[in-house]
């Protein structure tokens, strides 16, 4: 190898080193990347409980944090919301808009799902429509609360027309079973408004069942669509009770009318329905007690409430029955007593997001002939949504996710 041998082959290493200090360099940035994405990704990942980010959910910071004034049983109700896989506010995404959308059955009935679909998953997969089938539908049903009578009458619908369309295959029956809940579901579920302002709403139920929540929730629906609305705290039970509806008011911009603690309900009431008729007000959403503090009857003095309301300017158009959908068949009996009091116009069926079987609907609708006009989905104000029959039954038969 001469001098030039010597020269070429340093200068090959040149080359050669220059190119190994490169592929280091590039190597090393190739790392730094690597790491600074992993960082971001997880910043963003860390708020958001559950993993998703979709900007789907209402801004939760807005909800109404309703002071708790339940010392009761509610208090296990507090962490539903974490329960069902909600999502908080703060997902850590920025820029987005949030525009508040409806809850939907099929995000929030899950428990409600998971009762019916271990039996309909099995039933899918028989080959035939035999009798076991049957009985355990019926079973299926029962155990969701639907009611024995209720189940029995329309299992005997589904067998009818089951023979005279002469189905034969069991997942042909379920989709029988789905049709025949959601025709005996469908009712008019409209709020009526009165001819002469302001429309008086009153809400009726025991304690706990979600009245004044309820009430709040509506309100901030109205305002929304541009009603004014005067809240009544006609439950004057609790000075707590009063306090719970004044921040509900606050927040949506409602008027709250409020007696002493312990005071005529009567009188609150119809001093609010005076108070919105001077004041040009659309609505009058009106609360009751769920108990008393005399012995007076419930029931009295509901019809009390009833007549005094109806008494001033405008009229009561909608005397609604808040149920707790997690007492399953026991709320069938508070209704009963309830209907016989007030003239009941429908039924706020609340916490169907809860432990909720779901089936109470349909007692509820077939017992009593009184419709389901709204569902409670959840704690917060856009959690009341219309009782949509098609989709809650859809949301029943809807396979696990
Ligand atoms: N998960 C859930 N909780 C609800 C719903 N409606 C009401 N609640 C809760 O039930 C509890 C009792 O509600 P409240 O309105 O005070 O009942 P009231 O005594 O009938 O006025 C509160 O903790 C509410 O937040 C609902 O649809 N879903
Ligand atoms: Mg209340």
């Amino acid at each position: 190898m001469g001098v030039v041998g010597v020269l070429r082959s340093s200068a090959y290493d040149f080359v050669m080193s220059l190119l190994a200090i490169l592929l280091i360099v590039a190597g090393v940035l190739a790392a730094l990347g690597v790491v600074a994405a992993v960082v971001l990704a997880f910043r963003r990942q860390t708020p958001a409980i559950g993993g998703r980010l979709e900007p789907m959910e209402p801004p939760r910071s807005k909800a109404p944090k309703v002071e708790r004034n339940d010392t009761s049983s509610d208090t296990a109700l507090v962490d539903t919301a974490s329960d069902i896989g909600e999502e908080s506010a703060e997902s850590g995404a920025v820029g987005e808009v949030l525009t508040p959308v409806a809850p939907s059955f099929r995000d929030r009935l899950r428990r409600a799902r998971g009762t019916f679909s271990g039996t309909f998953a099995s039933i899918r997969g028989r080959s035939a429509i035999t009798e076991e089938v049957w009985e355990d539908l019926e079973e299926a049903l029962i155990r969701a609360d639907v009611g024995i009578g209720p189940a029995t009458e329309l299992l005997t619908a589904v067998r009818a027309r089951v023979k005279s369309a002469g189905i034969t295959s069991p997942s042909e029956l379920l989709e029988e079973v789905k049709s025949e809940m959601i025709t005996r579901l469908v009712a008019p579920i409209d709020l009526r408004f009165s001819a002469e302002s302001p429309t008086i709403w009153l809400m009726v139920g025991v304690n706990g069942v979600g009245k004044t929540t309820t009430i709040g929730k509506l309100g901030h629906r109205l305002v929304g669509e541009g009603k004014t609305v005067v809240m009544a705290a006609g439950d004057t039970f609790r000075a707590a009770a009063a306090e719970q509806l004044a921040m509900w008011g606050e927040r949506c911009g409602a008027t709250v009318i409020r007696g002493a603690e312990g005071g005529d309900p009567s009188s609150v009431i119809f001093d609010a329905v005076a108070h919105a008729g001077s004041a040009g007000a659309d609505v009058v959403l009106a609360d009751t007690a769920g108990r008393l503090h005399t012995k007076s009857n419930l029931m009295e003095e509901l019809r009390k409430v009833r007549r005094v309301a109806d008494k001033g300017v405008g009229s009561v158009t909608e005397v609604l029955l808040v149920l707790d959908a997690t007492t399953g068949q026991n709320g069938l009996t508070q209704a009963r007593e309830f209907a016989e009091a007030a003239d009941l116009t429908g039924v706020v069926l609340t916490k169907l997001d809860g432990s909720a079987k779901g089936g109470i609907v349909f007692a509820i609708q077939s017992s009593l002939g009184i419709p389901v006009k709204l569902v409670g989905l959840g704690e917060h104000a856009e959690d009341l949504v219309p009782f949509d029959a098609e989709q809650f039954v859809e949301a029943l038969f809807a396979e696990e996710d």
